[in-house]
C-alpha cells in the first residue's frame, strides 16, 4: 500500500532501528516523493463518481497549481517538527504524517495564489501563465480553487481523523481559512475604499490587511500545525504567534517591494499592484512622505492601466528614495524580530523562528 521503505542513512546503510528517520537525511527530497502519493489518491477518490475525463482534470489541475513552487511553507512544517522533537526519536509514519501536513500548507498556498490571481487579474505565477488565463480554464478556475481547498479536508480527515489531535489541527485548518479569507476580503475593500480617495491608506490598515491575508497561514499555520503533531496545546504558544504574525509582515511587506522592484523572471510573476491600486505597503510608505505635487501625481496615476501611468507612479517611489526607506525598514525589522526571538524561553521554538527569519531576510524571491 506504499507503505514508506526504512529509511537509509547518506552512507547507504540501513539504520539500526528500523522505521526511525536518520539524521542528516535529505528531508527535502523525502518530502518531495510523498506529493506523488497524495495527488494519486485524490484523483483515484472514488466518493464522487468522478468521470475518467473528470480525473484528467483533477490530475492536471493539481499537477499545474501544487509543486511547482519554493516548497517553504510545506518544509517549515517538517523543520518545525524535526525541531521540536530534538532528542527523541521520529519515526517513518511520524515523519510521513509532518509530509502530509507540509503538503496540506502547499495545497492551501495553491488554493490562495490560484484564486488571488483572479482576484488580482494578475497575469504570470511561477514563470508560467495563471491557471485561470489558460483558455480552456477561465473561471472555471474559481471552482478548481474551491476544489484544491476541499482536498485539504480531506487529507486531515483521512491522515488524522483517529489522532486525539484530530479536532484541535481542524480547528486550526478552519480557523485560519477563515482568517485568510477575511484578510483577502480586507486587501479588496481597502483597494475599493482607496480608489475613491488615496489618502485613506494608512500603516495601520496595511498592517491589519496583511497580518490576515498572509501572517497566519504562511508563518503561525506551519509551526502550529507542527506543535499539534507533537501533542502540544496551543493556548501555550501565543507568544510564538505574535512573533510569527509580525514576521509574515514583513514578509508581506517584502511581497509588495518585489511587486514593483524586482525582475519577474526572479519572482516569476509580473507584478499588478500600482495598475490595481493595491493598499501596498510602497504606497503607504510614499503617501506618508510626498510633498503635494508627488500626492497629485499619484491621486492620477495610482491604480491607472496604462504603461505611462504605472511609469509616473514608479518615477515619484524613485525621487522619494523608497528603496533607500525600505533598506532602513528590512534592518529595523529583522533587528526587532531577532529581539523578540532572543526573549523566548524555549531553546526550540527560538531555533524554530531563527529558521524561519534566515530564510526570508533580504529575500530577493
Ligand atoms: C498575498 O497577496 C496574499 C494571498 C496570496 C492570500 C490570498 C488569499 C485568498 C483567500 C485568496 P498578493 O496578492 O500580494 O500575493 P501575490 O503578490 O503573490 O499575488
Ligand atoms: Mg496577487
Ligand atoms: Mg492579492
Ligand atoms: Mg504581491
Amino acid at each position: 500500500d506504499g507503505a514508506p521503505s526504512p529509511a537509509k542513512c547518506s552512507s547507504g546503510a540501513v539504520p539500526q532501528k528500523r522505521g526511525v528517520v536518520p539524521e542528516g537525511a535529505d528531508y527535502r527530497e523525502r518530502f518531495v516523493k510523498v506529493y506523488d502519493r497524495l495527488r494519486d489518491e485524490l484523483v483515484a477518490d472514488d466518493s464522487c463518481e468522478l468521470t475518467d475525463e473528470a480525473r484528467r482534470w483533477v490530475a492536471q489541475m493539481i499537477d499545474y497549481n501544487v509543486p511547482g513552487g519554493k516548497l517553504n511553507r510545506g518544509m517549515s512544517v517538517i523543520d518545525s517538527y524535526l525541531l521540536l522533537k530534538q532528542g527523541s526519536e521520529v519515526t517513518e509514519d511520524e515523519f510521513f504524517l509532518a509530509c502530509v501536513l507540509g503538503w496540506c500548507m502547499e495545497w492551501f498556498q495553491a488554493c490562495a495564489l490560484l484564486l488571488d490571481d483572479i482576484m488580482d487579474d494578475s497575469h504570470t505565477r511561477r514563470d508560467r501563465i495563471c491557471w485561470y488565463k489558460r483558455p480552456e480554464v477561465g473561471l472555471a478556475g474559481i471552482n478548481d480553487g474551491i476544489l484544491l481547498k476541499c482536498h485539504i479536508a480531506r487529507l486531515i480527515k483521512k491522515y488524522f481523523r483517529e489522532k486525539p489531535y484530530y479536532t484541535d489541527i481542524a480547528e486550526l485548518w478552519t480557523g485560519v481559512a477563515l482568517q485568510t479569507s477575511h484578510g483577502q476580503m480586507l486587501d479588496l475593500i481597502s483597494t475599493r475604499n482607496g480608489a475613491h480617495n488615496l489618502t485613506k491608506y494608512s500603516i495601520e490598515g496595511y498592517q491589519r490587511i496583511v497580518k490576515y491575508k498572509t501572517s497566519y497561514y504562511s508563518f503561525y499555520l506551519p509551526v502550529a500545525s507542527a506543535l499539534l503533531l507533537t501533542g502540544a496545546k496551543l493556548d501555550n504558544f501565543s507568544g510564538l504567534r505574535d512573533i510569527l504574525v509580525e514576521m509574515g509582515v514583513y514578509f508581506q511587506a517584502q511581497d509588495d517591494y518585489l511587486d514593483c522592484f524586482a525582475d519577474p523572471s526572479t519572482t516569476g510573476k509580473i507584478g499588478t499592484d500600482i495598475e490595481d491600486h493595491k493598499c501596498s505597503w510602497l504606497i503607504v510608505q510614499a503617501l506618508g512622505q510626498a510633498d503635494c505635487n508627488q500626492i497629485e501625481v499619484l491621486q492620477n496615476c495610482y491604480g491607472k492601466k496604462d504603461s505611462s501611468s504605472v511609469s509616473k507612479v514608479k518615477s515619484t517611489y524613485s525621487a522619494l528614495d523608497l528603496k533607500g526607506i525600505f533598506s532602513e525598514f528590512e534592518d529595523r525589522a529583522y533587528k526587532n524580530l531577532v529581539a523578540s526571538i532572543e526573549a523566548q524561553q524555549d531553546p526550540a521554538v527560538q531555533e524554530i523562528l531563527k529558521s524561519f527569519l534566515k530564510k526570508i531576510h533580504r529575500r530577493k524571491k
